[in-house]
């Protein structure tokens, strides 16, 4: 009897949680939901979300709208947050990012809203009362991202996450994505961030060892990468004019962090500005302009992103 209750709560805790830990669930929505505190463009709410596997949410329906109204109101943002509608493919055309037009979104406008103020405003805000109102898409806001159960979602994979790219690898106990897809170096480290890692960090020769096989897996299939012989990686030159300050994004030098072995003349500045750290190929070290697209490694612990609290089922009307 015992064993099969703990069997039936471990069924309902996987059906519940499989999708992110810092994502709560919602019955009422068949879904999951995340708020932002931080505020920031739209552009940027927009990306983040994408890149956590979620869309920014919209009140596109009245189960949404309700719970966007909870969460904002257990939260500081007293201001409202952005939602996923905008009209930034063009002007007029409202439409939240899963497509839903502005008239089928179940909010109200809030008083004297919309007013396109200064011809302004493209992006629709909700505020803590659950009304809504066109705001300055550049105008830094919290919000909302959400992900929706399917059927077919695909359950955790031993690196912890939904995203089948991360695998396991045995020689040290971390997972890796290569990102083929070039990015400048601050964009890597925000896209590894939102998959619950961070820009991979070399800790042994074996590591190095590691990405530098994966490297070779990709021969010939970047795409949008100027170098693509070159790959972003977690460290960079602090205080950009003092001589030798790399460290690694966890704040340690490389020689504390385990592995120190620049390709032959680098780092060398050799197009002045070269402060981000990448490998190149050989697995060996290198400088680069933290501009330039490049491709990347991320790293992720198969524990980040696992729920080990008891329950983060939410119900909307439980309180
Ligand atoms: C919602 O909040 C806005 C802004 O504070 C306010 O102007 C409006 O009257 C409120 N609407 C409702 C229905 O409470
Ligand atoms: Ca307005």
């Amino acid at each position: 009897m015992y064993r099969w209750v703990i069997i039936l709560h471990c069924v309902a805790v996987i059906h519940a949680r499989h999708f992110r830990s810092d994502y709560t669930y919602y019955h009422e929505l068949n879904g999951w939901m995340k708020l932002h505190q931080m505020p920031t463009t739209w552009d940027d709410a927009r990306q983040r979300c994408t890149l956590e596997g979620s869309v920014l949410a919209s009140p596109v329906n009245n189960e949404l709208l309700q719970a966007m109204k909870i969460v904002i109101g257990q939260s500081r943002a007293k201001r409202g947050v952005f939602t996923g509608v905008s009209d930034i493919f063009s002007p007029g055309d409202f439409f939240s990012v899963e497509g839903i037009p502005i008239g089928k979104i179940s909010a109200d406008w809030a008083p004297s809203e919309p007013d396109n103020k200064k011809n302004e405003e493209h992006c629709i805000a909700m505020l803590p009362n659950g009304t809504i109102a066109d705001v300055n898409c550049n105008e830094p806001y919290p919000y909302i991202c959400f992900k929706q159960n399917t059927p077919n979602m695909p359950t955790p994979y031993h690196c912890g996450t939904v995203d089948p790219e991360y695998k396991l690898e045995s020689r040290t106990g971390s997972c890796y994505k290569f990102h083929r897809i070039g990015r400048p170096w601050p964009g890597a480290f925000k896209t590894c961030v939102a998959e619950g890692g961070h820009l991979a960090i070399i800790n042994s020769d074996t590591e190095a060892q590691v990405l530098k096989e994966m490297y070779a897996k990709n021969p010939d299939n970047i795409v949008k990468a100027k170098y693509p012989h070159v790959a972003s990686i977690g460290f960079n030159k602090w205080g950009e004019t003092s001589s030798y300050s790399w460290l690694t994004i966890h704040g340690q030098t490389l020689q504390e962090a385990g592995y120190e072995v620049w390709e032959p003349n680098t780092p060398n500045n050799a197009t002045p500005g070269e402060y981000c750290g990448s490998i190149y190929r050989s697995g060996k070290l290198n400088d680069m302009r933290c501009h330039e697209a490049i491709p990347f490694f991320c790293e992720k612990l198969p524990g980040s992103l696992i729920e080990n609290e008891q329950d983060s089922v939410t119900d909307i009307n439980s309180n």
